[in-house]
């Protein structure tokens, strides 16, 4: 509580009348603007969410660990250790809207199928082995990969593999939660024979992995893209011929030596999920980013090379598989530089995602790049 006129004395216990009248207000389960309006109403954002990183050998050997101790069944339904900002009390929550997560399968193991309200999707820093089996069928998890899945998908998840394997998961928890519309059930005890297998490629691929070509007869009506995996040979690609575009005079890059593209779903063009957006940028060697702030919350991979981070107050260096936070209305700036062990081209990628379209969507988006 804050005083307009006396910092730090409670006029209710100056005055007796008004002493009087807030106890009148407390068992009324009331409480009066004026002593809030401050915190209630910030001239720009003020996240409680702290900018912060977590180094990604920690995450992957505390879940090596977990794996080795902790087994994976219903109940727990999945072998995971999310991101608890440290600034947001109570929950463990990476962001005021997002959750996020390392998680970790040991050789042949299985974690059960369900489905839930919350929209979801996976992304692969490094490893293979697992497929994730979304309706019966089986999308082969990669380095690179990013596997979007929208809410109410039954989905299990097994390791074909000979070795554990970790990726990352995120979910639209908090926001789900805030709004009160969670739905959960379980799905059968285990996926059959059949589905234990790595195709190359799912059949979601099949049907909805080919370029500007939508298959007609298909009338998927779900909410979130049909398209069960984004391949990394395809974001590669995309993102090595924008800076060579950029390199040859031509449009393509968002700014210099900063490339990015967007995970969307190939029926519409908006994002592949209702309530994330996923985005991949590469920044070429030795280049900074804009300082840029957006209203609504990000949190970000590494996926190759090294460089240095800037969020809000907080520098960081930062290497494969490292992830940070990025809070509402915060400037984050990055620089790519090559780090000693790096051995591709001095290009810093990374997966970022976060909640801009339900921003957009509510009209709440804003964005700022400092000059
Ligand atoms: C879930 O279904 C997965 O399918 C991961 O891998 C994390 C966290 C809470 C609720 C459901 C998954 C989850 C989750």
């Amino acid at each position: 509580m804050t005083t307009v006129d006396q910092p730090g004395l409670d006029p209710a216990l100056a005055d007796p009348a008004l002493a009087d009248l807030h106890r009148g207000f407390a068992a009324e389960h009331l409480v009066p603007l004026w002593t809030e309006v401050g915190d209630l109403m910030p001239a720009h954002p003020r996240s409680q969410a702290c900018a912060h990183l977590w180094r990604w050998n920690r995450l992957l050997e505390l879940a090596d660990r977990a794996g080795h101790l902790v087994p994976v069944g219903r109940g727990g339904e999945r072998r995971a250790l999310a991101l608890a900002n440290p600034g947001l009390p109570g929950r463990p929550f990476a962001t005021p809207t997002i959750w996020a997560a390392i998680q970790y399968l040991m050789p042949h193991e299985d974690a059960p199928e369900h489905r839930h309200s919350q929209h979801a999707f996976r992304f692969v820093v490094e490893g293979h082995g697992v497929a994730t089996v979304v309706e019966g069928d089986p999308v082969a998890m990669r380095r690179g990969d990013f596997l979007p899945q929208a809410g109410l998908n039954r989905h299990a998840h097994h390791n074909t593999a000979d070795r554990p394997m970790a990726w990352i998961d995120g979910l639209d928890i908090p926001l789900q939660y805030a709004l009160d519309t969670q739905f959960f059930d379980v799905g059968r005890d285990a996926i059959s024979a059949a589905e234990r297998v790595l195709p190359p490629r799912s059949r979601s691929e099949k049907l909805w992995g080919h370029p500007g070509l939508t298959p007609v007869g298909h009338r998927s009506q779900r909410p979130g893209s049909p398209l069960l995996a984004y391949r990394w040979e395809h974001t590669d690609a995309a993102l090595t011929d924008q800076l060579e575009l950029q390199r040859t005079g031509h449009p393509g890059t968002v700014e210099p030596g900063h490339a990015l593209v967007r995970f969307t779903d190939p029926r519409t063009g908006g994002d592949a999920l209702p309530t994330i957006r996923a985005q991949f940028h590469r920044i070429a060697r030795g280049v900074t980013t804009a300082p840029r702030r957006e209203t609504g919350s990000s949190v970000y991979q590494v996926f190759d090379g090294s460089g240095l981070v800037r969020v809000g107050e907080s520098t960081w260096s930062v290497t494969r598989g490292d992830l940070f936070v990025v809070p509402s209305w915060q400037a984050v700036s990055v620089t790519s530089q090559a780090g000693a062990s790096d051995s591709d081209s001095g290009a810093l990628d990374l997966f970022q995602f976060g909640d801009a379209p339900v921003l957009h969507r509510l009209g709440l988006f804003r964005s700022e790049v400092d000059a």
